[in-house]
């Protein structure tokens, strides 16, 4: 420990201010909602240095306001900005019910805020306290979707004279009403569109039957040269998901996605059995214990847990060195409900990491944006990070405070029957 004329002998001094300088004076949960619900927690030192956390949980987004303003915060205030990794193992450990998608978002707030908060004391971008640069930016894919197999392939053509390099498509199936991951009217798929559940009816023989010809129209219309991806959204059977991985093959898919609801992680083994097409799971998982099986056993080709929902950067480093020990990528979730706080943290993750995959990256409103400055910037196909200190994003919080929380809830799927299904 060492003191000089300024600090007195009690505090420690390092690289980054005095721990009195670290030490936390305020933390704040803001709830808004440009066009969708986000929360994001601030946190400031007594320096005034603040950082920012997405505590995003789309239709949940109010249970863990709670559990960040009732449980967290309180346990933050006088304790070292610094000490990320202690306050992370706190609130992990001292939680007594670990884990899941509420504790784990909350958590993951505090961690980002905290790193964005080092980054900013450092002078230096979130991406260079984690190791440096590993990419010149991070390939992201973008979403299209149409109600048909035509409008879906437009779309990927458009996405295409964007710019993108990945695409991500999904198709209406002729027969089921509000399929999966189709927008109306040209705007964005924000699926959390009611206050309570909207009931969709799902048909697991028309999907199959659906899909396959889709994905052989793109790849005629827009050769091989452009990277396909298709999200399942946890419909399938494991061996149903076998059959579309073998029907999809020949069209080469970057991934297929949430083949089959991923609790039971063993059920990808059937998968793998009858087909060579990459898989990637795990926008749902909140810790490395969710996807523990699937990696050591090279079940999967990526994994989609993010920073906002997976504990944070301190314990997303943890899941994505262990998936690079058994040539497992990451693949980031990215969608609109996931708020550019976390984008802008994921991007500086993702230009790190050793074993990156692709980011996926669907636009947020402009009013979103608006509420969220950033400097991350859309360019050849991928995203490119600031070199701003910390994340790079912040909050307009005058602007925040003008959209009110606005209660939505994700819908559900129910089959032809009336059996609850997988939405
Ligand atoms: C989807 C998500 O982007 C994806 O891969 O699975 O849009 C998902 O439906 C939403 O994040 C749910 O809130
Ligand atoms: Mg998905």
């Amino acid at each position: 420990m060492s003191t000089n004329a300024h600090t007195d002998a009690h505090t420690e001094t390092t690289t980054h201010g005095s721990s009195r300088d670290r030490e936390i004076v305020d933390a704040r949960v803001i709830v808004t909602c440009p066009g969708r619900n986000f929360v994001t927690l601030r946190i400031e030192t007594r320096s005034g240095v603040v950082g920012l956390g997405d505590a995003t949980l789309n239709g949940r987004e109010l249970a863990v306001a709670s559990y960040l303003q009732d449980h967290l915060v309180p346990n933050l205030i006088g304790r070292d900005a610094g000490r990320i990794e202690d306050i992370w193992q706190f609130f992990y450990r001292g939680a007594y019910w670990r884990r899941g998608p509420v504790t784990m978002t909350a958590i993951a707030a505090v961690d980002v805020a905290l790193w964005d908060i080092l980054g900013k004391m450092a002078g230096l971008p979130l991406y260079q306290l984690l190791g440096g640069r590993s990419r010149e930016g991070a390939l992201v894919y973008a979403h299209a979707n149409g109600r048909d197999i035509s409008e879906a392939s437009e779309e990927v053509g458009k996405y295409r004279e964007k710019g993108f390099l990945a695409v991500r498509a999904q198709c209406g199936v002729p027969g089921v009403k509000k399929a999966y991951g189709i927008s109306s009217g040209g705007k964005p798929y924000e699926p959390a569109e009611s206050e309570l559940p909207a009931e969709t009816v799902w048909s697991t023989p028309k999907y199959l039957e659906v899909v396959p010809k889709l994905f052989e129209r793109l790849r005629a219309d827009h050769g091989n040269d452009v990277e396909l991806l298709h999200d399942v959204h946890h419909r399938l059977s494991p061996i149903e998901a076998a059959r579309l991985a073998r029907d999809v093959e020949p069209y080469r898919l970057f991934w297929l996605e949430d083949a089959t609801p991923a609790e039971n992680q063993k059920s990808f083994e059937l998968i793998r059995q009858h087909s060579v097409t990459p898989l990637a799971v795990g926008e749902v998982f909140n810790s490395i214990w969710d996807c523990k099986h699937l990696i050591e056993n090279q079940l999967i080709d990526y994994i989609r847990t993010t920073i906002v929902h997976g504990g944070g950067i301190t314990h997303l480093r943890r899941l994505a060195d262990f998936a690079g020990l058994h040539q497992v990528r990451t693949g980031f979730h990215g969608a609109t409900d996931l708020s550019p706080v976390c984008m802008g943290a994921a991007l500086h993750f993702d230009t790190w990491v050793p074993n990156f995959g692709i980011q996926e990256y669907m636009f947020h409103s402009e009013e979103t944006n608006e509420v969220f400055p950033h400097d991350y910037v859309f360019r050849d196909g991928r995203l490119h990070v600031g070199d701003t200190p910390g994340h790079g994003v912040t909050i307009d919080e005058k602007l925040a405070a003008r959209y009110p929380y606005s209660p939505k809830q994700l819908p559900i799927a129910r089959l032809e029957d009336g059996s609850m299904w997988d939405w």
